[in-house]
């Protein structure tokens, strides 16, 4: 899953933070790709998933000059390939390696061999703009929630079936995050587009008036102990959002 979490590490290293594109490490932003991943250590070198624009999905491993070389390729996934997860999506004790579509198809595949062992129905979404992967009920299994067809989609993940979907049509959320973002004890989906549902019960708690940007981040910046959901506009500009007092936080004092 995406490091979501370092966010507030990153807002402490930013003073010292390389600019960017030009990582410590040489590897420019990389590290925030979605439908870049990292697999498992096996008794290989260190490999790298990455889903291409052209739908395939390609495995490249690091050689001992550090440099890399393609070490399998898929076949064709019907569909630009949107962001990729490792995660116990079928609950059996092991984490599978998820590929997601724009078209609307998700596959799980073993980290290791890369054969496919499970794919949605062709035709059952026509397109996903972006998906998140937690467990927001009360059943072990994960959860798979995306923005399929304009609705906020809760899927389960290991007996593949749609828990719930929204009332809301027309929602083309590119990020989704899932935190307590109002101090209440229990956690929110939070959607780019300006919806806050619950994350158990499924309500709408709020519709903010604009969106909270493209990608989100979450950080307690005013040490209450509500994370405040840190929006970015046009791939660089932020605001910070109080969900729980319903608006911008003030630039001014
Ligand atoms: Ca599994
Ligand atoms: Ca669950
Ligand atoms: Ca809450
Ligand atoms: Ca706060």
């Amino acid at each position: 899953m995406r490091g979501r979490g370092a966010l507030l590490a990153a807002l402490l290293a930013l003073a010292a933070a390389p600019a960017r594109g030009q990582g410590e490490d040489g590897q420019g932003a990389l590290g925030e790709f979605g439908a870049l991943l990292e697999l498992p250590a096996g008794e290989a070198a260190r490999r790298v998933a990455l889903g291409d624009v052209h739908g395939f999905l390609h495995v490249f491993e690091q050689r001992e000059s550090g440099r890399y070389a393609e070490v399998w390729l898929s076949a064709y996934f019907e569909g630009r390939i949107s962001g990729l997860f490792l995660a116990d999506v079928d609950d059996d004790g092991n984490d599978e390696l998820l590929v997601y579509t724009d078209q609307g198809r998700f596959h799980y595949l073993d980290p290791k061999t890369y054969k496919t062992l499970w794919s949605n129905p062709p035709g059952e979404y026509r397109r996903i703009s972006s998906m998140l992967i937690r467990n927001v009920d009360q059943d072990a299994p994960l959860e798979l929630i995306f923005c399929g067809d304009g609705r906020l989609v809760i899927y389960d993940g290991r007996d593949h079936f749609e828990e719930w979907h929204s009332t809301q049509t027309g929602l083309a959320s590119g990020d989704i995050i899932v935190a307590d973002v109002d101090g209440d004890g229990a956690d929110e989906i939070v959607l780019n587009d300006g919806y806050v549902f619950d994350a158990r019960f499924r309500d709408l708690e709020w519709q903010s008036p604009e969106s909270f940007g493209e990608r989100l981040g979450l950080a307690d910046v005013d040490d209450d102990g509500i994370p405040e959901v840190i929006g970015e506009f046009e791939g660089r500009y932020l605001r910070i959002f109080d969900i729980d007092l319903r608006r911008e936080k003030s630039s001014r004092p």
